[in-house]
């Protein structure tokens, strides 16, 4: 199976838990989009649903495919959330947002009762970090900002570089929200519990790409197989 077909057989995997009348949240990125293609041969065949998306683009997706969406403050709680992510350890802790959504998708993550993770099995680490810490900041008072970061990081990470995301026409990379994003590269996050609580306490920071205690199970595909993890 090339990459493509593992994130689809993770995709479909996880559309099985989906049932009638349930209430979902639909991710961001590449793994996400098959899932949402798949449950969309879903509705049309009949099922029943109603989706809260997790950035502009799978709302898109969502609505060309014909899926049902409501809003967080139509439907404030969540049956189910599938997404992907960028790293997963085998706690079901995970890097997220390198496709720049990670505001929504932990806020519809929190709001949903299980959070399935759908990846690759390059996804799958012993240790987070090798993949840059996304961190979604406020555009004002950046560099302010940057620097307070740069001082909770060198705590751990001496010469950790933390690197405004730009786009592909050079200007700072925007979310849906209106906010900056810094990678931080820091190779191995050993507590990333202590560097989630760290970060969180700095005025400008809006959100962090860790997820922690949020996922509840994921279907990882490999060449060996699908593996799942928690429930
Ligand atoms: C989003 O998409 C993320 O938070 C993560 O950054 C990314 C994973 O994308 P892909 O499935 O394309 O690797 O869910």
């Amino acid at each position: 199976m090339n990459a493509e077909e593992m994130k689809r057989a993770a995709a479909a995997r996880a559309a099985e838990l989906v049932r009638d009348g349930m209430r979902l949240g639909l991710g961001t990125g590449s793994t996400a989009r098959h899932f949402v293609a798949i449950l969309g041969e879903k509705v049309r065949a009949g099922l029943k649903v109603v989706c809260v998306p997790t950035s502009e683009a799978t709302r898109l997706q969502a609505e060309a495919e014909g899926i049902p969406l409501t809003t967080l403050d139509e439907t404030p709680a969540l049956d189910l959330t599938v997404d992907g992510a960028d790293e997963l350890d085998d706690s079901l802790r995970l890097i997220k947002g390198g496709g720049g959504a990670l505001l929504r998708e932990k806020i519809v993550a929190a709001a949903s009762r299980r959070m399935v993770v759908i990846a690759d099995g390059s996804k799958h680490v012993d240790v987070l970090g090798r993949f840059p810490l996304p961190i979604e900041v406020n555009p004002f008072g950046l560099r302010a900002t940057q620097e307070a970061i740069a001082q909770v990081l060198a705590q751990r990470w001496p010469s950790a570089p933390l690197t405004l995301r730009r786009g592909g026409d050079g200007n700072p990379f925007v979310t849906d929200g209106g906010h900056f994003i810094l990678d931080a590269a820091l190779q191995r996050i050993e507590e990333p519990e202590a560097l989630a609580s760290d970060l969180v306490a700095i005025p400008g920071v809006v959100e962090h790409g860790l997820f922690l205690g949020l996922a509840s199970g994921a279907v990882i595909a490999t060449e060996a197989g699908l593996v799942e993890l928690g429930e």
